[in-house]
């Protein structure tokens, strides 16, 4: 118990940031804004580090380990860590069902339903209410010691909350969810770094780091579904009322548990998880299955490693083998060469695949894929498909390694690839057909200069007829020459004609995102426009002038002054105004700096219709206004606007205690 007066701070600082580290990672229902979180931990940080003898191995401050290991030391299991009989068709599931009735002489059974997390398995030692120790499964005997890493992850509390046992082994998934790992995966084709192939191996690589900061970098999530040792032993009757203890102990369990009675229920609920399945922010590979009664689970008791009691109802595999017809390289708008694997058709989770992403060089060269290799594919979701391993062994002749080519495919220009980039691009610029054909896809689709009637397919006849070179060349096509191109006949040419003269009064903001500057979307472009005013002003902006703009780092800067530095742009540019292309002069809204704006570190998400504004607009006021605006809700949005016709951001809002804001509310906090 704490004695002195910064001990008990420390002691009650620790209580709260505890609990609130609770509803804000496992009930998903924070209590405190962020700042007032960020105070409470910012306070104990200092007195840990004014009294550094008062730190605790379960102090919040404490989550990731200062020095990596040399390696992991084994753990042996006291209870060993069980896996699961499988049932792959409901045949199997019945089967299963009808055994347990048999040895029990019941009629039906109460299962409780869980989905099977495609992740890694570990077990959680909690000695009075402190985590000492984790391990991952291994055999079932021994595992690894992974507490450094555990000790990073959120949801897993460092200390239970509610009057846990004196000893408590919790078993359970370590998974990353499927918005992780997509994003973990770009940032290393970005840089170069290993891509994960799916997320388990992105948790189980995770897991399995020497240090722990690299962990700490990793979104990894946990849930719930198992004991070991409890001393003193739980007296509860049912599985389910153990989980609800463990939820009660600040421990997170699946929010998609449920009891079913009967095989036709368990069945209902194996159709429900199917049907969801590829929206559900994680994986699955199954729905496990688990006689609620305890009392019956002892009766059943084990057959080598696995339980009488449970089975895991396997869902269809998200990867199938296909093989490589070709490895073809796409340009991007940027020119940046990406190699993409055709694929004999092939059917995965009721879709087609016929390409698979191979990221970058880096990445086919790890893979070592070839044209005809047979590969394995996953599709997840909405995914893309990925090539995930070549079957080395089904590899017959000697076809040579993929190399990127030295020049581009589509225009002959040099390919250059930076230092420490993966990512090789085609140095022709808008010289390069296929840049020319999605720069001016771009710039004539809807939120650039929405141009009706310009089509891919018309686009790719116009350039490579050589009638358009340049964004500028599209005004100066004259009507026989759109009518001579194929399927496009005078009428066409006229409705073409007249969409292109209706685009030329448009806004400033519309014309910087039709230029296709890299990295200036929607949102950068309306605060460059309400930044500067004039084109002339921006053009002629240094680097540090718009690096002084809200949301504009160094990398965009950079790239908006090059852009402009460009000879063959600034004659695009000219040539566009000469057509006619024009815009009133913007309103400045001087953006201002982050920590002097109104709404600094606040957090905005926009959904519904608003009648005074679009959403875009909405949205480049607050930016403007230092705010940070999300297309998602969650627990750290500190607002959502919701206008008319909201539907599930408005649900979600709601259930996390996100506070929300009518249209008129908005307009208000605008005023003020
Ligand atoms: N959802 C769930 N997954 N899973 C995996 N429950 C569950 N139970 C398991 C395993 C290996 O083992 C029990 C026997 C504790």
């Amino acid at each position: 118990m704490p004695h002195t007066k910064i001990e008990q701070r420390i002691y009650e600082l620790r209580r709260q940031i505890q609990l609130h580290n609770h509803h804000y990672y496992v009930l998903d229902a924070p209590q405190i804004p962020d700042a007032e979180y960020d105070k409470l931990f910012r306070e104990l940080e200092q007195l840990e580090v004014e009294n550094p003898h008062l730190i605790t191995a379960d102090s919040p401050t404490q989550r990731v380990g200062a020095t990596p290991l040399q390696e992991f030391a084994e753990v042996m299991h006291t209870i060993p860590m069980l896996s699961l009989n499988n049932a792959l068709d409901s045949h199997e599931m019945e089967e299963f069902d009808r055994r347990v009735r048999e040895r029990l002489a019941l009629d039906t059974i109460e299962y409780v339903a869980e989905p099977k997390m495609d992740g890694l398995a570990v077990s959680l030692r909690y000695e009075d209410g402190v985590l000492m120790k984790a391990a991952t499964r291994g055999d079932g005997t021994t595992g690894e010691d992974v507490t450094h890493n555990i000790r990073t992850i959120k949801t897993i509390p460092l200390r239970l909350l509610n009057n846990p046992p004196q000893l408590l082994e919790v078993r359970g998934e370590v998974f990353m969810t499927k918005d992780s790992f997509t994003k973990i995966n770009q940032q290393h084709a970005e840089t170069g770094e290993r891509i994960f192939a799916n997320p388990r191996n992105a948790a189980a690589g995770s897991l399995r780091q020497l240090d722990a900061k690299v962990t700490a970098t990793r979104p990894l999530s946990f849930v719930c579904y198992g004991v070991g040792v409890i001393e003193p032993r739980f007296e509860y009757e049912t599985y389910y009322s153990i989980l609800q203890q463990l939820k009660q102990y600040g421990l997170p369990i699946s929010q998609y548990l449920q009891t079913v009675v009967g095989i036709e229920e368990c069945e209902d609920y194996q159709r429900r998880m199917s049907e969801q399945r590829d929206r559900l922010p994680f994986e699955i590979d199954g729905v496990v299955y688990k006689i609620n009664s305890l009392a019956y689970q002892n009766q059943l008791g084990f057959v080598s490693r696995a339980p009488r009691w449970a089975i895991a109802y396997k869902l269809p595999p998200q990867e199938v083998l296909t093989q490589v017809v070709a490895i073809d390289i796409q340009v991007g708008r940027t020119g940046a060469l990406t190699p993409v694997a055709r694929l004999e058709p092939v059917a995965v989770g009721g879709v087609t695949v016929t390409n698979a992403t191979l990221h970058n060089i880096d990445e086919i060269h790890r893979k070592d894929v070839r044209v005809g290799d047979t590969v394995i594919v996953r599709r997840a979701g909405d995914v893309i498909p990925e090539v995930v391993r070549v079957l080395v062994e089904r590899r017959n002749g000697d076809t040579p390694q993929f190399e990127m080519p030295s020049e581009c495919p589509i225009c002959g220009s040099a390919v250059a690839r930076e230092d420490g980039e993966s990512v090789a691009r085609c140095t022709g610029g808008l010289f390069c057909s296929a840049q020319q054909k999605q720069a001016v896809a771009h710039f004539v689709s809807r939120k650039a200069m929405n141009i009706d009637g310009l089509g891919d397919k018309l686009i790719e006849q116009a350039i490579d007829s050589g009638l358009v070179k340049t964004l500028a060349d599209i005004y100066s096509v004259t009507r026989e020459q759109w009518a001579s191109l194929p399927r496009m006949g005078e009428k066409s040419a006229d409705n073409l004609l007249r969409a292109l003269d209706k685009s030329k009064a448009t806004t400033l903001d519309k014309f910087l995102y039709a230029l296709g500057i890299r990295e200036v979307g929607e949102t950068t472009a309306r605060i460059l426009a309400t930044h500067f005013g004039q084109l002339e002003k921006l053009q002629n902006a240094t680097v540090e002038e718009l690096q002084e703009v809200q949301d504009v780092g160094i990398v965009v800067a950079n790239n908006i002054y090059t852009f402009f530095r460009q000879l063959h742009n600034l004659e695009v540019i000219a040539q566009l105004q000469q057509s006619g292309l024009q815009w009133q002069e913007v309103e400045i809204t001087a953006t201002k700096t982050a920590e002097s704006a109104p709404f600094a570190g606040q957090t905005f998400v926009i959904t519904g219709t608003l009648h005074n504004m679009t959403r875009e607009d909405a949205k480049v006021k607050l930016l403007a206004l230092g705010a940070k605006v999300s297309d998602s809700v969650s627990k750290k949005t500190s607002y959502l606007i919701a206008g008319e016709k909201a539907g599930s951001k408005l649900d979600k809002a709601q259930a996390l205690g996100v506070k929300i804001l009518s249209e008129e509310e908005f307009l208000q906090l605008l005023i003020v």
